[in-house]
């Protein structure tokens, strides 16, 4: 037996930990942490280790399915899949136009640079514009701020962890989550550092998380974040601790910023955030008069009904404060691998430049809000949604109201999946296309991992040839184009990565490969070799002779304002006319409705991956059911006791699932991880139990956010009740 040993990293989250794997004759017989990753350092987490069970999961798709008539899938080959699904689009395409084709792309393909660009590449050229993604339900409004603030969609600026002194953060635990928006694979230690300096960190979350429990908590009423930022504003200009001459330098609007906050007092808020006004006024000061200070926000800041305007706030508390930009404060992101540079610069990371046929929404990089997909299928009339691949996702138990949409998805005349599994979405397909897994392709971090800050770079190479009959995405994309008669990198239309291509044409690069066009990036990038131009720049070579990764700069750059910034000579743009409109719109939509007295919020677990880990063994081991924490006063109220199954309904929904009493939610919150309710092909998934909280949200177009088109996912109204007598139990 030939045992091998090869050095890789994980691509499950945005730590992208260093991995060893010992493989034996062609399959994988472990996953350990690899000592010598120059970031992670012998660190990774149980959804890492186990990603083992998935890689050998006897419930993976190896083959290419064909749903038949009963609903159950037969094996097809892949010329007949692909024979088929091409000339089906084709035929849709003549009778409809490519408008009627669409996809979504779900959370994975942020980890690897080829399905992404391969994808939408396939899809601008048959003239399809029907985009959706897990942006929505995750990351869109950070990008619309950025938009906003900088004229730049794609810059994602991210915490300095190792030099700040004040760290402020907001709607993210990354003890659990290992941070996202900010790559920190040894987050423990980075954060323990802080305080271990003399720093301080304080986490404003309505529940008292494993990250809030580790430093200061700031216990605020879902979905009131904003009145929070808008109080720090407020007082922050009420005591002059801006710096004005370097906001008259460097920035515009924060005149009309100081009046929008005026009202905002902390007295004014309190009663909405639940967080008392001595308490907003020494935090404010505090992080204000902190050596370098940094406010940072996540899902928890995204999820709510004002998550561009919370994004917003935040960077803008950073830039007042002289924390943008600048060592121990917020640092804007250079790419290693310059893909959303190039397409930033030839224009393509565009927002508001098309709006949704249904909800009239704006586009954000070219995608819109998922919530709305479903009635983009089941509305008729001109661009009307009747194709759709999805390709690593799971929207029926990600976004809002995935009933609709899995009667909607029944309506297609053509539905593709490229995914590992038979999950709870892509078993109304036509056909399931087996995907590969990161660990039989090649990689290299992009886009996210940018937001790092040490600067570092690592090239994969596949640790194993594919199982079965598994086939890169990117593959799949490019022989359906072949087979449809199309050139992928034919100019005209509006392909989304058109300036790019363009770039490389005229270099002469020949046909592309994602190889081909990452390491042209790499090369091409601000420490690459240029060809040779650079005597000390990286290149492929150099990757593949340091397996474990490279770090580029011991400390991410500063000073990158003016190339970073895209808005007239580098301003940062602090009260663009839709956030002073957002301000003005605040609490309309918040419910105060007597049957709904609760606010549901999400929550991730350390053994779980959104929908798709609940098949390993080794992650499901013990105790491990779905649950939601209500406060003792809440649990009270409904007359539940621990364990007891509840039913929580919104005005949208209702759900069933079991109760754990804990006061770690404060009164009126309760608290549910999303990703349960399993019914697809990974049978111990599918005996987990536990419910899709995403029944409980809204996919009307009134009810998204409006800035980004961002699902309202937390602070959403709701009541319980024991599920055993039927009864309604909560005071009428
Ligand atoms: N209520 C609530 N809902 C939420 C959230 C929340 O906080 N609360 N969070 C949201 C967020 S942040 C996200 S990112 C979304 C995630 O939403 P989705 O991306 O829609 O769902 P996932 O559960 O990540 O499903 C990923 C799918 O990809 C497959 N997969 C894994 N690796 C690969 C691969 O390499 N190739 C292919 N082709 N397939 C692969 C898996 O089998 C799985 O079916 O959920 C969102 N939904
Ligand atoms: N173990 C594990 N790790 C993951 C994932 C996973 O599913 N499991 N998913 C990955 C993905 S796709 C992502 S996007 C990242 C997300 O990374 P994070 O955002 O760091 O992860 P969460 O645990 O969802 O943290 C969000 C926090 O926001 C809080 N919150 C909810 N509502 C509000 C509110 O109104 N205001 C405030 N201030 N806080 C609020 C929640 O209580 C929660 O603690 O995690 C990634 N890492
Ligand atoms: S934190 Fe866990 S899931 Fe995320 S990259 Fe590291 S090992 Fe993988
Ligand atoms: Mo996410």
């Amino acid at each position: 037996m030939a045992t091998e040993q090869h050095i890789t990293y994980c691509r499950i989250c945005e730590a992208l930990c260093g991995l060893v794997a010992t493989v034996e004759d062609g399959r994988l017989q472990s996953l350990r942490p690899d000592p010598d990753n120059p970031l992670s350092r012998g660190r990774a987490c149980p959804k890492g280790i186990a990603f083992t069970d998935i890689q050998n999961d006897p419930d993976r798709v190896l083959t290419p399915l064909r749903r038949r008539a009963d609903g159950t899938f037969a094996p097809v080959s892949w010329d007949d899949a692909l024979d088929d699904i091409a000339a089906r689009l084709k035929r849709i395409i003549a009778e409809h136009g490519g408008g009627a084709v669409g996809q979504y792309f779900g959370n994975p393909i942020a980890f690897g640079f080829a399905t992404g660009v391969w994808s939408g590449m396939f899809l601008s050229r048959i003239g399809g514009h029907h985009q959706y993604s897990s942006a929505s339900q995750d990351i869109s409004a950070r990008f619309v701020a950025s938009k906003l603030l900088y004229g730049a969609a794609s810059q994602v600026p991210f915490p300095d962890l190792a030099r700040t002194d004040f760290l402020f953060m907001l709607g993210a635990n990354p003890l659990v989550s290992h941070g996202s928006a900010v790559r920190t694979p040894r987050v423990r230690d980075d954060l323990a550092a802080i305080t271990g300096r003399g720093g301080r960190i304080v986490v404003v979350d309505p529940r008292r998380t494993e990250t809030a429990r580790a430093y200061e908590h700031l216990p605020v009423r879902p979905d009131s974040d904003a009145w929070l930022l808008l109080s720090m504003l407020h007082v922050i200009f009420a005591e002059d601790l801006a710096d004005t001459a370097a906001l008259d330098a460097e920035t515009t609007g924060w005149r009309t910023l100081r009046d929008v906050v005026r009202p905002f007092s902390p007295e004014a808020t309190a009663s909405r955030t639940g967080v008392a006004a001595d308490t907003v006024r020494t935090v404010t000061r505090d992080f204000a008069s902190a050596p370098s200070a940094v406010a940072y926000g996540r899902t928890g800041a995204c999820l709510g009904r004002h998550g561009t305007l919370v994004s917003f706030l935040l960077d803008a508390l950073n830039a007042v404060t002289g924390n943008l930009d600048r060592a121990g404060g917020m640092l804007f992101a250079e790419a290693v691998v310059p893909l959303e540079d190039i397409a930033e610069k030839s224009g393509q990371m565009t927002y508001d430049s098309a709006r949704s046929r249904v909800g009239n929404l704006p586009e954000v990089i070219s995608t819109y809000p998922a919530a709305v997909m479903a009635e983009e299928i089941i509305t008729p009339g001109p661009g009307q949604l009747r194709a759709m691949f999805i390709t690593a996702g799971n929207p029926v138990l990600t976004i809002p109201n995935g009933a609709m949409l899995e009667k909607a998805l029944q309506e297609l005349d053509l539905l593709v999946s490229l995914d590992l599994y038979v999950n709870e979405t892509n078993q109304y397909a036509d056909y399931v296309l087996p995907a590969t897994t990161f660990l039989e392709r090649y990689d290299m971090p992009y886009s996210l991992a940018n937001c790092s800050p040490t600067v570092s770079i690592q090239a994969a190479e596949p640790v194993l040839a594919p199982y079965g009959e598994a086939r890169n995405e990117w593959e799949v994309f490019d022989e359906l184009a072949r087979r449809m008669g199309l050139s992928l990198f034919a100019t005209g239309g509006l392909q989304r990565f058109n300036g790019i291509l363009h770039w490389l044409d005229r270099r002469g690069i020949g046909r592309l490969t994602p190889r081909r066009l990452v390491e042209t990036l790499l090369r091409i990038g601000p420490y690459g070799d240029r060809f040779g131009l650079r005597r000390n720049g990286i290149n492929p070579k150099k990757l593949r002779e340091n397996p474990h990764g490279i770090v580029l700069a011991e400390h991410a750059p500063t000073g990158l304002r003016t190339t970073a910034v895209k808005h007239p000579a580098a301003r940062v743009a602090l009260a663009p006319p839709q956030i002073v409109e957002e301000v003005g719109r605040l609490g309309e939509r918040h419910p105060d409705d007597p049957d709904f007295p609760l606010m549901v919020i999400g929550m991730r677990e350390i053994r779980s991956q959104n929908s798709w880990m609940h098949n390993s063994p080794t992650l499901m081991k013990g105790e491990r059911r779905h649950r939601a924490r209500v406060n003792p006063a809440d649990a009270e109220a409904a007359n539940l006791a621990d364990g007891d199954a509840v039913r929580v309904t919104s005005p949208f929904g209702s759900i069933e699932t079991e109760v754990q009493i804990t006061d770690e939610v404060g009164p009126g919150t309760v608290a549910i991880p999303h990703g349960w309710g399993h019914r697809g092909g990974w049978q111990r998934a599918n005996s987990a139990g536990g419910a899709n909280v995403n029944e409980l949200m809204s996919n009307d177009a009134d009810d998204l956010e409006r800035l980004a088109g961002m699902s309202v996912l937390n602070g959403v109204a709701a009541r319980l009740e024991r599920v055993d007598d039927g009864a309604r139990l909560t005071a009428p």
